[in-house]
């Protein structure tokens, strides 16, 4: 028995050596409100096809590792209560107890590099909750980035995190941080962070390329590209801060923690800017998708 499932596009394309891009389910089932998560994830692998690429997007469902997903399992993960959120630390769990869970960003990873993917368009990663030196909420998605050679495309770091506390633990893992197109790190709903970040590349033929001189080194692990949410989508800094701090003080007095942190707060955001988060964050996910296909293409066109 094979370790996991790919659907029958997706095993083309990787046979013809034609440029796959992997999608996560967890924002799909923890990070949006039906049915605007289903529209979400039909619409972002349209994106992925309509700029040149095959979406792949992964998932576990009754214990089967699933590379590409039917439209129906789309529709029934859409809508499915209860589904566990894997990370390294429990993928293997849900596949060996027949469970059904949506992949974060480093369980995504893990299964796109299983089958041979090296580039994966999502909104945000997670990283370095505040008040992290007390909770040490650290999302395992920042030590996979560093350890799968896979290339990440998100909208930089949310700022719900704490960005700078998030720069410092993806420098000390040796992981790339790439903005394009500017030469601040993009804050998710927000084009600027006010952080400079580590690295700044405008062409995907760069990042592919930057990607294959660090597997020439040996050297191991991925690459972040923080691509910065469009500006007719955007939301101000200065017009968000209010609604996170106001999001963070209530998880922390509902006692909040762990896995339920990172979704509870995308719910709240949602609600108190009455669903202008959301719509920026379709925007950014789908924006992710258009520039991730263009790096898929040229690392398949690489000798
Ligand atoms: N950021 C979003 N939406 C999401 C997530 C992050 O804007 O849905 C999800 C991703 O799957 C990410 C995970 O990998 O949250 C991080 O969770 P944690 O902070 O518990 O590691
Ligand atoms: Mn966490």
């Amino acid at each position: 028995m094979s370790l996991y499932q790919t659907s029958p596009a997706v095993a083309e394309a990787l046979a013809q050596g034609r440029p796959v891009v992997a999608l996560e389910s967890t924002i799909i089932t923890h990070g949006m409100p039906w049915p605007q998560n289903l529209e979400m994830a039909r619409t972002v692998e349209q994106t992925v096809r309509d700029a040149g690429a095959e979406p792949a997007t992964i998932a576990v469902m009754d214990g089967t590792l699933y590379i590409g997903l039917t439209d129906d399992q789309l529709v029934a993960l859409a809508q499915a209560q209860n589904v566990a959120k894997l990370s390294r630390a429990d993928l293997a769990a849900c596949m060996a107890m027949g469970g059904t869970g949506a992949t974060t960003v480093a369980a995504t990873m893990i299964a796109a590099a299983q089958a041979g993917i090296a580039v994966f368009a999502t909104g945000g990663i997670g990283g370095v909750h505040k008040g992290a030196e007390l909770s040490f909420d650290i999302s395992a998605d920042l030590p996979e980035l560093a350890q799968t050679p896979v290339n990440v495309v998100a909208a930089g770091a949310k700022a719900i995190l704490d960005i700078p506390k998030t720069l410092e633990v993806l420098e000390t893992q040796g992981v790339p941080v790439i903005a394009v197109g500017q030469d601040a790190l993009p804050a998710f709903w927000s084009r600027e962070s006010g952080i400079k970040a580590p690295l700044r590349m405008d062409q995907p033929a760069q990042i592919a390329k930057a990607f294959a001189m660090r597997r020439a080194l040996g050297l191991p692990g991925g690459q972040l590209i923080a691509n910065p949410v469009p500006e007719a989508d955007e939301i101000p800094a200065d017009v968000m801060l209010p609604y996170i701090t106001q999001a963070t003080a209530e998880a922390e007095a509902k006692g909040i923690t762990g896995k339920s942190v990172t979704p509870f707060l995308l719910q709240r955001i949602f609600e108190l800017t009455d669903g202008r988060s959301l719509k920026t964050n379709i925007a950014l996910v789908l924006n992710n998708a258009r520039l991730a296909a263009q790096i898929a293409q040229e690392l398949s066109a690489l000798p």
